[in-house]
């Protein structure tokens, strides 16, 4: 494979933009080589600007679950975009979204669309503070809820990958409303909330971290986090940015059936275009302005076009069988690469929710931020390094998520399998 084209767009992008993106986990900085850059996408695949084609898992870091360009949300786009691209006043389209989405998440009586998932879990936790009284906050170390100032202490993702979990730019004074846990602690979530809690204004959780690769809730960790959030009234949000309606139709609070007083939403909702929200229960949510005196705005939020990808987005998810087929492409793959790792003699660790799967390079089980940084980086980077050259593009860092979609087909899952099989070999 080649990469010229790339390559030269990349030198003169970082003369504009810093790194060269406009987002850091885009730079390819932990594996090593320069981006490539995307001419055009179509169902699971995409095709760079040398004419290179790739199976994606990365679809966008999670939206594009029915696959790229589906010629229902294409062509909804075109006619929407006719009528015009955003008015900045309300339209029926809001209304519909709304709906398609609350009938899906019945933990929500009330839902405020924005335009990313930072803007969404923002909002939410200055919400649950308004709501409260209270100013302190939760997170767990790994999760990341977007770049909001509060919210850069001990975060995953990009931040994780660049090593800054904690940002330059944060003031002490802010960051010292945040309280991190470890992930799957609730001896240390019980003790902390049993201590703090009259200073909690709310916990804030992705249910699965798809932020530090993809970690799964022990059993019982969410049950006793939702017993202890209304015990000491404080607000619990799940951050369900990524997994909503991804690690099921009804996102984690369905599949571990716990009903959070918030979520966030974003990614599949938007359908590509960018959306995030929020919601929650009536009497939290009538805080939100103009309806109660906690500020939140946006000139672009609900903008028609991006309604309309989300609407046609949700309206394919609903139909029969979907998540079935999607449940046995995440299997097929799931034990492809459990198998292509052991034949290979490679010890690797691998995890799935649904749609939303990661690959460690290590033998410790992972079940929090310390032991998904047991997983061997480097031995990641030459992973990715091998199997990008035979087509497959997985995310280029150890932390982050992959995700399928409803366009990935049983030749593709064996073209990955047998690229991941070939490239372990190569790098043991
Ligand atoms: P955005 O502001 O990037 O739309 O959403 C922030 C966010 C909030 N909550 C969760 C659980 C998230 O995963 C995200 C964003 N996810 C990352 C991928 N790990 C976005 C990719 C990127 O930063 O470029």
């Amino acid at each position: 494979m080649e990469w010229k084209k790339s390559h030269r767009l990349y030198k003169r992008a970082c003369e504009l933009i810093p790194g060269g993106v406009n987002s850091p986990v885009r730079a390819f900085r932990a594996v090593g080589g320069n981006p490539v850059f995307i001419d055009r996408a179509k169902g699971s695949k995409i095709y760079d600007v040398d004419g290179n084609a790739y199976i994606d898992y990365v679809l966008s870091w999670g939206p594009l679950i029915l696959g790229h360009s589906h010629p229902k949300v294409v062509n909804s786009l075109k006619k929407a975009a006719e009528k015009g691209t955003s008015y900045g006043a309300p339209t029926p389209l809001e209304i519909e979204l709304a709906e398609l989405v609350l009938k899906v998440y019945p933990s929500m009586d009330k839902i405020r669309m924005v335009n990313s998932g930072t803007e969404a879990t923002m909002s939410a936790i200055r919400v649950a503070r308004g709501f409260t009284g209270r100013d302190k906050i939760i997170k767990f170390e790994g999760c990341y809820h977007g770049h909001a100032d509060g919210l850069l202490v001990k975060a995953g993702s990009g931040a994780t990958t660049f090593g800054v979990p904690d940002s330059p730019g944060v003031p002490k004074s802010y960051a010292k409303n945040t309280i991190t846990l470890p992930f799957n602690d609730t001896a240390a979530l019980h003790s902390v909330i049993k201590n703090e809690w009259k200073s909690v204004a709310c916990v804030i959780i992705e249910p699965v971290v798809g932020n530090i690769g993809c970690v799964l809730p022990k059993p019982g960790f969410l049950e006793s986090l939702r017993k202890l959030t209304k015990k000491f009234g404080i607000v619990l949000i799940f951050d369900e940015v990524m997994t909503g309606f991804r690690v099921a139709f009804g996102g984690a609070q369905a599949y571990y059936g716990i009903r959070p007083d918030m979520t966030c939403l974003g990614k599949v909702i938007g359908g590509g275009l960018p959306v995030g929200a929020y919601g929650g229960k009536k009497e939290i949510m009538s805080m939100v302005s103009p309806e109660g005196p906690v500020y939140q705005a946006g000139t672009l939020s609900g903008n028609p076009l991006a309604m309309t990808a989300g609407i046609e987005t949700l309206r394919i998810l609903s139909g029969k069988n979907i998540y079935k087929k999607l449940e046995s492409t995440g299997a097929l793959l799931e034990e492809g690469l459990a198998d292509a790792a052991r034949k290979a003699g490679v010890k690797t660790r691998f995890y799935r929710a649904g749609t939303m799967f990661c690959t460690y390079f290590t033998d410790t089980d992972v079940i929090d931020y310390k032991t998904a940084k047991t997983s061997d980086t480097a031995r990641f980077s030459r992973f990715f390094s091998a199997i990008i050259k035979r087509g497959i593009y997985i995310a280029p860092s150890q932390f982050e998520a992959g995700f399928i979609s409803l366009a990935h087909t049983e030749k593709d899952i064996e073209k990955t399998v047998k690229a991941a099989y070939e490239s372990l070999v190569e790098i043991k």
